[in-house]
């Protein structure tokens, strides 16, 4: 934010004095407690939280928003546990519901984008029993031997306990096993909401937060980078959204591994909690912005537009968004089966690009680890159509 917004907000003779605290901290680059984050999801309102979360957007950023080009890859939604909110898997006794991919299956899917200049596959899916360690690093072989400079994102914290629990290996050998085979950084599934009060009565059998975190920062001590995600909006308080960005934040103090942070809207189709009713657009804003101001070390803060739809997702470019994943291409089912808008996600590049240019911000394609790849800046909107496709 210039100084001059700055100014006019601490001058709002009506701004609340911890408001006010809090904005001139934000403005002196200083971070804040657990109590003073609290404070901005109980009295901020969203053109206070969205301004200052914008500030510090465009400090970091300035307009830039970044994209990928990716597809993903669900090898199965088989899942031996039986988290509350998810209507995307099956029990393995009723397995003929599902689906389960060969290798070969799976490399097929990659061999479809054999001569379109995707970057990344995010390969993510339920936990079972039957896909273990050794299935797995066959298959990030085979992709790298097929496609070396793919990057491979892939497999929550909840899928890498597990294999690395029934394959008999610490956490550091399992993960550098995967590492070797072509692993090249973690997504941020399987956060959930850290704290035991709420995980116990959401998604009691998985890893725990201790598990969680302890995964992605060995995988940030072998130099992978990784994401973190929140699962928001359905029975936690936000002392419990505090909570969880508190962990983050200080494993991201410790290791710098973290590339991303993003916010996962509960979506209440078909799932065992479908009675809880869906967070409303403007506790959406304020997630992202609260977000954006407390977790002062994420260098990046991700709208994921499959779950949110594309339109809030357009939204929260003024809200502290910088990321919006990718072009996804139809390849996710987690979102249209829990209810997103978005029944079939796919976006081409210029969708993406249009969207963020309506928006006034500047679209660059990046590779997953944020190298940018194209900068779309010299193409006007009105041309955006014929020009890219
Ligand atoms: O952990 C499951 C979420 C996550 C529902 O790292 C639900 O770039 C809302 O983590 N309503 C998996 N959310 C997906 C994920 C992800 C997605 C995109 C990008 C990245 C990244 C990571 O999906 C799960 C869970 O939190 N989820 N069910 C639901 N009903
Ligand atoms: Fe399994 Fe993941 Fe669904 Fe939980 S959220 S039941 S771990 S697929």
């Amino acid at each position: 934010m210039t100084g001059i917004i700055q100014d006019k907000i601490l001058a709002t003779t009506s701004l609340d004095k911890d408001l006010a605290a809090i904005a001139e901290k934000v403005q002196n680059k200083e971070r804040l407690t657990d109590e003073e984050g609290l404070l901005l999801f109980e009295k901020g309102d969203i053109s206070f939280l969205g301004t200052l979360a914008n500030s510090i957007r465009e400090r970091m950023h300035g307009n830039k928003t970044y994209f990928n080009r990716n597809f993903h890859i669900e090898p199965t939604n088989v899942c031996v546990f039986t988290c509350n909110f998810c209507s995307y898997s099956r029990v393995y006794a009723h397995r003929d519901e599902g689906w389960e991919l060969t290798q070969q299956q799976m490399l097929d899917i990659v061999k479809k984008y054999d001569n379109q200049p995707v970057t990344e596959v995010h390969i993510v899916g339920g936990v079972h029993p039957k896909m273990n360690l050794e299935f797995f690093a066959e298959l990030l072989r085979k992709i790298k031997e097929h496609r070396p400079e793919l990057h491979i994102k892939g497999f929550t914290a909840v899928e890498l306990d597990y294999m690395f629990r029934k394959a008999k290996k610490t956490i550091e050998e399992g993960m550098k096993y995967l590492h070797e085979a072509g692993l090249d950084s973690l997504p941020g599934g399987g956060a959930e909401i850290f704290h035991p009060e709420i995980r116990e009565q959401i998604c009691a059998d998985k890893v725990d937060a201790n598990g969680w975190l302890k995964i992605h920062e060995t995988a940030h001590l072998l130099d992978m980078h990784s994401n973190a995600t929140m699962l928001y909006g359905h029975i936690e308080k936000y002392v419990h959204r505090i909570d969880h960005m508190s962990r983050l934040r200080s494993l991201q103090d410790k290791t710098k591994g973290f590339n991303t942070f993003i916010p996962l809207k509960f979506r209440n189709k078909d799932n065992d909690m479908s009675h809880v009713p869906e967070s409303s657009i403007i506790e959406d804003m304020k997630m992202y912005a609260v977000a954006r101001i407390y977790l002062d070390n994420f260098p990046h803060l991700k709208a994921y537009w499959p779950m949110l739809g594309r339109k809030s997702a357009q939204l929260t470019l003024s809200f502290g968004v910088n990321d919006l994943d990718g072009t996804i291409d139809d390849t996710t089912k987690i979102y249209s089966m829990a209810g997103s808008e978005e029944q079939a996600p796919s976006m081409s590049t210029a969708e993406l690009v249009s969207l963020i240019k309506q928006a006034k911000r500047q679209p660059v394609e990046r590779g997953t680890l944020y190298n940018e790849i194209r900068d779309y800046s010299d193409i006007r909107l009105s041309e955006v159509n014929s020009i890219l496709n």
